[in-house]
């Protein structure tokens, strides 16, 4: 299999720790979405990565799909619970997890616009997401070792991505100290060989 994806995407980040947590052999495309004749158009009409394409020539999208089927594909060391009410609450954090990268990244791509065309109003309004989120992120883990259960899972990854993301492109925002159960969990992520092998090139 093939994942679409740029080094520096932190939804691909979240495919690649889950191919390495489970072993899962792939080639990595690394991929321009910018670039208008990219490869990447053939298989996503989006234009978005990650983007996994199978041996068969299927092709998935978006990354909490592509992190389904990755935690199918091996039978064993599931990393989302197959149980309904343990597997809602970890796609929930996977799904509160994106939408702070999401908001991340309108900010990242809104100060790329000529200052004069930039809204403030626009970005205040994605830095009350990734506020509320993160507070959200801190009382729930409260003292805990892992996001949800008692071991390593899905919603440990997705947070740690969020959390490292905001560092790669928000180093001013010390969110370490108003939550520093976050920073200890994303320091114990850190060390995994999955997060130390996906650290984003500087750019
Ligand atoms: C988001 C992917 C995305 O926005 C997912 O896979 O979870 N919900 C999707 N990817 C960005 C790259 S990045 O900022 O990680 C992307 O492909 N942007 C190109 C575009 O045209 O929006």
């Amino acid at each position: 299999m093939k994942l679409y994806t740029s080094l520096t995407s932190p939804y691909g980040r979240k495919a690649r720790v889950m191919l390495a947590e489970k072993r899962i052999d792939f080639e990595l495309v690394q991929t321009d979405v910018w670039d208008p004749n990219s490869e990447l158009l053939k298989f996503n009409p989006l234009g978005k990565v990650p983007c996994l394409v199978l041996d068969d020539g299927n092709a998935l999208y978006d990354s909490p799909v592509i992190l389904d089927y990755l935690d199918s594909v091996t039978p064993v060391g599931h990393l989302i619970p197959e149980t309904t009410r343990p597997r809602i609450q970890v796609k929930r954090w996977e799904a509160l997890a994106d939408g702070v990268l999401d908001a991340a990244i309108a900010i990242v791509l809104e100060k790329k616009r000529a200052p004069q065309l930039q809204s403030a109003d626009w970005i205040a309004r994605q830095s009350g997401k990734i506020e509320r989120g993160l507070k959200v992120m801190s009382d729930e883990l409260g003292d805990t070792a892992w996001c949800t259960g008692h071991s390593f899972n899905l919603s440990d990854i997705v947070v740690g991505c969020a959390l490292m993301y905001l560092e790669f492109r928000f180093a001013a925002v010390n969110w370490r100290k108003d939550y520093p159960n976050l920073g200890q969990l994303t320091d114990k992520l850190a060390k995994r060989n999955s997060f130390k092998n996906t650290v984003p090139p500087a750019s």
